[in-house]
């Protein structure tokens, strides 16, 4: 995908060293975060105290555990710009990564306005070509995959991306410092764009390891294979997963390990502010989101499974509901707020089925756990797969945990 190549990015396996400027980032902790409260007072003896009680806040917060979150005023937002600083401030992340979770978030509203708007502006219909998959691309899986990798290449914090529309992982260029690995599907469901229907962004952020050293430049083709590798690692490496959901509101789903956090989109003010904190998904749900039309296709146990939740005399007279999308964040993002449990099995066509591992199951999977919920293959855990392609397909289950190991109790028996 040459042409897709931007200024900034190139193909893995061609960046060169000097175009890397290692330099140690420097932390913001409280310091800059106390000249703009600050700036933002009079100087009024009763100000002054302010401003000082503000400080001296900012400054306890650094040391102190964590605590809930609360608002000291009705006019106070907490945003994903708040929420990032307060987990840098506590070691949860570094810098680095907050830049390269804010330029995601960039890119994810940037696309938000561009799927609202794709009937207006000639983005509907197909682009014309096809991915390394064989599968059509719309033009908003383009111009999508575009805005994630212009995005991440400008923070500089990049070293590697992989995405569902990029044939091979591609080495960001200029990178400033941190290196970090970020797989992603820019626009996943995207047939359902020209009905209007909800869409959604995944990505993942894994930190770079040795395996791949970018400026060791000597044999670009042995590069390249290290910096496959390099992307390949399993989900339970994850640093940070999440998604963003366009739909009736545009929501941004994030963890970094430590419990699943909500943000929606104010159009007023162009920003995510925390609407779903620690979210935490129903341990039971009678909810299934199955493609049934592959019913025949499936293997016995998934249908078996499948008429067990059809059965009302299993279920005290009333069977599970039925809801599918065919949008996979539409249908988790409604999975992990009322429970119940999201399956694309293999079948005997494609006996992985149809989602990607890399990009796609093992984000939700991290999400789905951080969440108190489970993602599995039928048969593992997706977090302890070991992906060998970048492409690689895997069944997935997801949801509630209760659910899931009921769908286990069948699929692990054959
Ligand atoms: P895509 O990445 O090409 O958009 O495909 C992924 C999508 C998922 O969002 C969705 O759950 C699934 O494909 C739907 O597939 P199907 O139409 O076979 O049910
Ligand atoms: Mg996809």
């Amino acid at each position: 995908m040459a042409a897709i190549a931007q200024r900034t990015v190139t193909q893995a396996g061609v960046a060169t060293k000097a175009s890397r400027k290692e330099v140690v980032a420097v932390r913001a902790v409280a310091q800059p975060r106390q000249g703009s409260v600050a700036g933002a007072f009079t100087s009024s003896p009763s100000a002054v105290a302010a401003r000082r009680s503000v400080v001296a806040k900012a400054a306890a917060a650094v040391e102190a555990p964590a605590k809930p979150v609360t608002k000291s005023s009705q006019y106070e937002l907490f945003t994903l710009t708040t929420w990032l600083l307060k987990e840098e401030m506590k070691g949860t992340i570094d810098g680095e990564l907050a830049t390269v979770i804010s330029s995601v978030a960039l890119a994810c509203k940037q696309i938000s306005s561009l799927v609202n708007r794709a009937g207006i502006s000639n983005l509907t219909g197909v682009a014309g070509n096809q991915n390394v998959q064989g599968e059509d691309q719309k033009k908003l899986d383009v111009v999508s995959n575009e805005v994630f990798k212009n995005c991440l290449a400008s923070c500089g914090r990049t070293g590697i991306i992989a995405s569902e529309e990029e044939d091979q992982p591609v080495a960001v260029e200029e990178t400033y410092s941190g290196n970090y690995i970020v797989v992603f599907d820019p626009l996943d469901g995207s047939s359902n764009i020209d009905a209007g229907i909800s869409v959604g962004s995944i990505f993942g952020i894994y930190e770079p390891s040795e395996e791949c050293p970018l400026d060791a430049m000597d044999d670009p083709q042995k590069m390249m294979e290290q910096c496959v590798m390099n992307v390949c690692q399993p989900g339970s490496r994850l640093k940070c997963a999440g998604y963003c959901l366009y739909s009736s509101s545009t929501v941004l789903v994030i963890t970094i390990g430590n419990g699943v956090f909500g943000f929606t989109m104010d159009p007023l003010i162009g920003e995510f502010v925390l609407t779903h904190p620690n979210v935490r998904i129903p341990e039971v749900g009678k909810i299934y989101s199955f493609n049934e039309g592959n019913y025949a296709m499936w293997d016995e146990s998934v249908r078996a499974y499948m008429d067990s939740l059809k059965d009302p005399s299993k279920w005290g007279g009333k069977p599970y509901s039925a809801r599918y999308i065919g949008s996979l964040v539409g249908d988790f993002h409604r999975t992990l707020l009322y429970g119940g449990i999201y399956g694309y099995p293999g079948d005997k066509k494609n006996k992985n089925g149809k989602l990607r591992l890399l990009y796609e199951c093992a984000p939700m999977s991290f999400i789905a756990e951080q969440a108190g919920g489970l993602g599995s293959t039928g048969v593992e855990r997706v977090l302890d797969v070991n992906p060998e392609k970048v492409h690689q397909r895997v069944p997935l289950f997801i949801g509630s945990k209760k659910e899931v190991e009921y769908l286990e109790s069948f699929t692990k028996k054959h």
